[in-house]
């Protein structure tokens, strides 16, 4: 056996670092990875992630809906907007006691992060309050928290960080070229703004996209190297599928081809090597093989818990009996 290609898989357990001076992204580098044959794809992948990650190792977040639909905001796949008819039922924001007894049974089944998500374009003052008392609520149980409430001004970044929230999830959702395609009512400039608030306060930073909206190859590189050229990039950065969901304009979309879904990980797990690359939404829809693959691909993180947001996920059980079927564990058993 080749002595150099041990040295490349041995795992590092302690990630964390990152390299002085991140490599740029071009859109066309992006796309030359997606274009690699699977195999050299995948193995530059594992490469990377085995230089940083316990290859092994999940990280669990566990979401809840703490203000459900009714938003203001078009975002052409999301089940939430005012503009669309899906069914879904608003729902004012939750009580802390709520929150925490949802924080607590997540914490229970093995999840180590818990997310809160709210259906604003943005929240208000009265909002930010109770979003506090959560925060700091779920931080006492000794979660690690994270929060997705729609675009924040310094002011509110600045009451998150006090609170203890670890992570902001702000998406960038697809490439500048696309994005007027999905979204009218703000632009891809106001979520740079956002993120560079939440970097600026010093909360890590957890932002994403989704892929299967009917974007080109080129557009889904685009996002990736949007992402990839952050300074610095995220932490944390969620690589959903279009979850298809009734009355919403994205419901009619071509299902994207799995195993582009599996260079999308890829690709974010090569231009980010030290991130947490989540396999967030749309699991419930993909066979357990697909899942391995996206973890061979360097995912080493999961949405845990029957529900996203308004939309299922798998079974905590049929969660477990995946990792435990694959070697791997969650990160908070690691520990
Ligand atoms: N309202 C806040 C915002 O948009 O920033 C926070 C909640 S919003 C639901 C969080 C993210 O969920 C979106 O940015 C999008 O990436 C993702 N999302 C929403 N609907 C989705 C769907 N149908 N399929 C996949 N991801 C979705
Ligand atoms: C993210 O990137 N995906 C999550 C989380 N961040 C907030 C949300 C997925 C939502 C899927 C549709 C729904 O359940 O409403
Ligand atoms: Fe509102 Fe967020 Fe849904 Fe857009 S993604 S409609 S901002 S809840």
């Amino acid at each position: 056996m080749n002595t150099q290609s041990i040295e490349f898989i041995r795992p590092v357990k302690q990630p964390g670092k990152r390299p002085a001076t991140p490599q740029r992204w071009s859109v066309e580098d992006v796309e030359a990875l997606f274009k690699l044959p699977f195999a050299d794809l995948m193995f530059r992948a594992q490469q990377v992630h085995r230089e940083n990650f316990d290859p092994n190792a999940v990280q669990l977040s566990t979401l809840l809906s703490i203000k459900t639909g009714g938003c203001s905001e078009d975002c052409g796949y999301c089940p939430q907007s005012a503009f669309h008819s899906t069914g879904v039922e608003n729902r004012k924001m939750l009580d802390v006691d709520v929150v925490v007894a949802a924080a607590l049974a997540a914490k229970q089944s093995g999840a180590d992060r818990f997310c809160m998500g709210a259906a604003w374009r943005e929240p208000s003052e009265e909002d930010m309050a109770g979003v506090v008392e959560m925060v700091k609520a779920v931080r006492g149980l000794g979660m690690e928290t994270c929060a997705t409430l729609g675009m924040l001004n310094d002011k509110q970044t600045e009451q998150l960080r006090d609170a203890g929230l670890d992570y902001y999830n702000h998406n960038l959702d697809t490439s500048p070229e696309f994005y007027g395609d999905i979204i009218s009512t703000r632009d891809y400039q106001d979520r740079l703004d956002t993120l560079e608030r939440v970097r600026k306060a010093g909360m890590h930073v957890c932002s994403g996209g989704i892929v299967g909206m009917g974007e080109n190859l080129t557009q889904r590189a685009g996002l990736v190297a949007q992402l990839a050229n952050l300074e610095p990039y995220p932490e944390s950065v969620p690589i959903n599928n279009l979850v298809k969901v009734e009355g919403t304009p994205l419901a009619q979309t071509e299902d994207l081809d799995p195993l582009d879904f599996v260079r999308t990980i890829a690709a974010a797990r090569i231009t980010m090597p030290t991130a947490r690359v989540r396999l967030s939404a749309g699991r419930q829809q993909m066979s357990d093989a697909i899942q391995a693959l996206c973890f061979l691909a360097g995912a080493n993180s999961i949405f845990y818990g029957e529900q996203l947001l308004t939309t299922g996920n798998p079974e905590a059980e049929r969660d477990r009996a995946l990792l435990e079927k694959l070697g791997m564990y969650p990160l908070a058993v690691q520990q």
